[in-house]
């Protein structure tokens, strides 16, 4: 059976045709009218990305190469005794179209689990940083810091022709990929106390060696989580913040490391990745104000005091998405499984049934459901993670999936550097002065 990389190299000239091949017949075809409020409105709709891994359509949510999350829950090889899918099958996945068999994510673990380690100045860099030093900002230095060692950084430097660019893009986008839990792991010990870190089984898939750098890879329902977590959270097509940045970043040829380095710092802002941590402040603060067990009126006129406060409910809302995200689903359907009396997460029930309608009455939200957010702190917490300013470096850890396959495939195709045009005001309104 193939590698991924020897697979790779039998799609890439194929797809390389196919693009031509598109170009050549819709190239010139247009997607509708560029207006002026496409402009301030932050690009809302606008077309202006190729991303491969994974597609949103706004009432029915991410589909990965074509796959809903259900399907990738059927059809992706799972850890003996276990029903979740593993995500080294989703990057597969996400890089090739195709279903791996089990015998290529083993090997796909087994390759990760060899490349895990981190130097030691980054450990040392980790260990350095104030405790004080939020997570996320922690995981972005550490993560930048590893282009010290960055195959496609040396191989650009002694002069790699372009059509080679996607070798070395591939070795480090399998490495960043690789020692993410290393770093997350040093990070949530440093950070809140848990001692020394435990070494990487390399007989172990990367969730269940995640989960141990954490200190939780005695419980197998948290491995199983994690599996679900790092599936779900990979990829949202090309248009949300990290991954678009990573992509921008990645088209001025800086390398994996500096272009997911640069994903993350996105991903740390609060109506992105950060909304996992928020919707917990959030929840605590409710909690700490009209008390647990609140009735539906309390918490109503909860959530009315923080619009009028001139603040947003974290984990509602979304600028595609139309419906309930299918990641919230995912996500209740396993509380529903493995925790279905915890009372933090009747809460979040609670708020789901309560929230929608005063974000349709108060008129401004163009989507009142709930995001894939409002949902993952609940689970974390069940399990002893709760502290929730680490909830956005397990949605980091997962995202790098996204961004990395998507890398690979814009130096494979020859992507250029993203350089879209900017207008002042002044120079729109003088364009469009007496039309
Ligand atoms: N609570 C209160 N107001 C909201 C919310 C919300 N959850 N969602 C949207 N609005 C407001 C929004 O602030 C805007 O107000 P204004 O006109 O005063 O600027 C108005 O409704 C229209 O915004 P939309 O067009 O519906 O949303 P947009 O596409 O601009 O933004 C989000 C999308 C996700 C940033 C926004 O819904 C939001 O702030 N949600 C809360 C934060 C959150 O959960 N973010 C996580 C998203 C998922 N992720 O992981 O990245
Ligand atoms: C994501 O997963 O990136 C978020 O849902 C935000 C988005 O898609 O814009």
């Amino acid at each position: 059976q193939p590698t991924l990389k020897e697979r790779l190299a039998v799609l890439i000239p194929q797809e390389i045709e196919n693009v031509k091949a598109t170009r050549a017949e819709h190239g010139k075809k247009s997607f509708g009218p560029v207006v002026v409020d496409h402009l301030y409105g932050g690009m809302r709709g606008l077309p202006a990305l190729i991303w491969d891994g994974s597609v949103l359509d706004a009432d029915e949510g991410i589909r990965f190469r074509g796959k809903t999350i259900p399907e990738c829950q059927k059809l992706l090889p799972k850890a003996p005794g276990g029903s979740e899918p593993l995500p080294e099958g989703l990057f597969w996945l996400l890089l090739t179209g195709e279903v791996p068999t089990p015998e290529q994510v083993t090997e796909l673990s087994k390759d990760w689990a060899a490349r895990a380690a981190i130097p030691e100045f980054v450990e040392e860099l980790l260990d350095r940083c104030p405790p004080t030093l939020h997570p996320m900002s922690q995981f972005s230095l550490a993560v930048t810091a590893l282009n010290h060692d960055s195959a496609f950084a040396k191989a650009y430097s002694q002069g790699i022709s372009k059509k080679d660019y996607w070798g070395p893009v591939f070795e480090d986008s399998m490495d960043l990929i690789a020692k993410l839990p290393n770093i997350a792991g040093r990070i949530y010990s440093n950070v809140f106390g848990k001692g020394k870190l435990p070494s990487i089984d390399k007989a172990k898939d990367y969730s269940h060696n995640l989960a141990t750098l954490l200190g939780f890879g005695d419980n197998e329902a948290f491995v199983e989580l994690m599996r679900l977590y790092i599936t779900i959270h990979s990829d949202h097509e090309g248009g949300n913040v990290s991954a678009h940045t990573g992509k921008l970043v990645g088209s001025a040829l800086s390398d994996p490391f500096l272009a997911f380095g640069a994903a993350l710092n996105g991903l740390a802002g609060p109506l992105h990745g950060l909304a996992n941590q928020e919707v917990l402040v959030w929840l605590r603060k409710m909690q700490s104000v009209i008390g647990e067990n609140a009735s539906d009126e309390a918490v109503r006129e909860y959530v009315w005091s923080t619009l009028k406060g001139g603040q947003v409910v974290p984990g509602y809302g979304h600028a595609v998405l139309r419906k309930t995200d299918p990641r919230y689903m995912a996500q209740r359907e396993f509380a529903l499984k493995h925790l279905p009396e915890d009372s933090l997460f009747k809460l979040v029930n609670q708020v789901y049934t309560i929230v929608p309608d005063v974000l349709l009455e108060a008129g401004k939200a163009k989507n009142p459901w709930p995001n894939v957010d409002a949902h993952s702190g609940v689970l974390l917490t069940h399990y002893g993670l709760t502290q929730m300013e680490f909830y956005t470096v397990l949605f980091g850890v997962s995202r790098a999936f996204g961004v990395a396959a998507q890398l690979i495939w814009d130096r494979a195709l020859g992507a250029p550097l993203e350089r879209p045009k900017s207008y002042s005001t002044a120079s729109i309104q003088k364009m469009f002065a007496n039309k």
